[in-house]
């Protein structure tokens, strides 16, 4: 037992030494090795073949400049990235997220997390991501078409259908994916599938909009059904108000919940009566507005500033669906203090570990964000078959697909979490299921 804890120590202090203040990078292999320490000593010779070595470190790691012109002819240099973090199980695969706060450490969180979440879902995808620090709030249509094909002019030397196919994420949606297709088609002069989310007329899949949050719901659902219950008459609170935050608010109500908070970087909406998603789309999907406006409408509403507190309101199930670190400790304590049963997170490493260790400890059923929200890039996976056989599937085959994947992914987490010893813990569980299938790919593929 020390042995396998011994080597996953050795391969953090290396991760930590080589990718020094990436603390986001730092956290995601920190939680993922800790789980593996079951799989480790089960199968010693991973270690002799060096695999956590060679898992922990991208096979290629892109950084360009993107240079850009705003509308009053002032220029601007931005930072793009691209990591092509592993290619065992595919094509490298993953979004593209557009957030000042993006740096390196950033997206190699989110590619490490990528490949284990693409393993998942039983698709053929390696895993990776990109992005930019590149802010879009308030910027112009065209500020952004140009910024997308000044990204696309480099970045299009890297990508292909069968090489790396980039897609949404925060930032990210329909309008910024079609910019970027439009000028890659132009360099390239093809038309295939290289790029995932993209518009219905053009090769997107139907339900790829809705992949997400309805994969988190569905998610949940099934943690729901193993403790013998459902969404049905449920409160919900939903942090974010983008992609994921609106599609999981309508599964969940769909279903029989009422969600009655949302967010977004600025603060939340409280509704009592259950946050109407017309509106919510509206001001976030069209005018790309602040969710304060919400109470124009809805005068009996209320709107808190700042974003943790969201999570003291009361509820029975929390979807944190914005970004990385937005439930903390304290945050986890309020909820399970006010009797929350279960979390699925639809945003990529929203719960700080020590929010994660509260829920797992206060058996909180809890779906770590590599199997709750894996719906999104599956039906990028299923756009990609689409694509490939030029043929395009109803809202109900995709819909039907994206549901059955997540009740299997949810099968083989609570398998996993079983039979290495930790039952219930679908963090173990997620991280072994999706570890062991990339690992026996890179076995059998040889030192690579
Ligand atoms: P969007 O850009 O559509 O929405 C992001 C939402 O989160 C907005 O409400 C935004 O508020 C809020 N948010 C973003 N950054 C912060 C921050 N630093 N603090 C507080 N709130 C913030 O992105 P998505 O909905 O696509 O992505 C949300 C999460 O889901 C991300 O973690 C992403 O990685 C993850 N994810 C997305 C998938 C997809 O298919 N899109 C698939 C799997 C995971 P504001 O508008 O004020 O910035
Ligand atoms: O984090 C994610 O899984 C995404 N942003 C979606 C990736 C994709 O390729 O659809």
């Amino acid at each position: 037992m020390a042995d396998a804890k011994a080597y996953l120590e050795r391969v953090l202090g290396t991760v930590k030494k080589r990718n020094p203040n990436e603390v986001e990078f730092h956290q995601a292999v920190t939680e993922v090795l800790e789980s593996l320490i079951p799989a480790i000593e089960r199968h010693p010779e991973f270690e002799e073949a060096g695999l956590l070595e060679r898992i922990v470190e991208p096979e290629r790691q892109i950084v360009f400049r993107i240079p850009w012109q705003d509308d009053k002819g002032r220029m601007h240099v931005n930072r793009g990235f691209r990591i092509q973090f592993n290619s065992a199980l595919g094509p490298y695969k993953g979004g593209i997220r557009f957030h000042p706060s993006v740096y390196i450490g950033i997206i190699k969180f989110l590619g490490f997390e990528q490949i284990f979440k693409n393993s998942l879902t039983g698709l053929m995808m390696g895993g990776a991501k990109g992005g930019s620090d590149f802010d879009p709030k308030g910027k112009s249509d065209s500020e952004i078409m140009r910024f997308c094909q000044s990204f696309m002019t480099e970045l299009y030397r890297y990508i292909g259908a069968d090489l790396d196919v980039p897609a949404g994420d925060i930032g990210v949606g329909g309008r910024e994916v079609g910019y970027m297709f439009g000028q890659w088609k132009k360099i390239t002069g093809l038309f295939n599938g290289v790029l995932t989310g993209k518009g219905l007329d053009f090769g997107g899949s139907l339900a790829r909009t809705e992949a997400t949050g309805y994969g988190c719901v569905y998610f949940c659902q099934e943690m729901l059904k193993d403790r013998g219950t459902s969404f049905n008459g449920k409160t919900v609170v939903v942090s974010g108000s983008g992609n994921v935050a609106i599609y999981a608010h309508e599964k969940a109500t769909q279903l029989g919940a009422k969600v009655v908070a949302m967010s977004d970087s600025n603060g939340y909406v409280y509704d009592k009566d259950g946050i109407k998603l017309a509106t919510i789309k509206q001001l976030k999907e069209i005018e790309r507005k602040r969710i304060k406006e919400y109470l124009k409408e809805h005068k009996t509403a209320q709107y808190q500033e700042g974003c943790f507190d969201i999570w003291n309101i009361k509820c029975d199930i929390a979807l944190p669906c914005a970004t990385q670190n937005e439930l903390d400790g304290k945050s986890a304590q309020a909820l399970i203090k006010n009797g929350c049963i279960a979390v699925a997170e639809g945003a990529n490493m929203p719960s700080t570990p020590e929010a994660v260790e509260l829920f797992i400890k206060n058996k909180v059923s809890f779906g770590p964000g590599k199997a709750a929200n894996a719906g999104g890039v599956a039906t990028s996976g299923l756009e990609m078959a689409q694509d490939s056989q030029r043929l395009m599937w109803s809202f109900e085959e995709v819909d039907k697909k994206l549901h059955n994947i997540m009740v299997n992914i949810f099968k083989s987490v609570k398998n996993a979490a079983e039979e290495y010893g930790t039952p219930g813990n679908f963090v173990n569980g997620a991280n072994i299921a999706g570890f062991l299938k990339v690992a026996r790919s890179m076995m059998a593929q040889g030192l690579v």
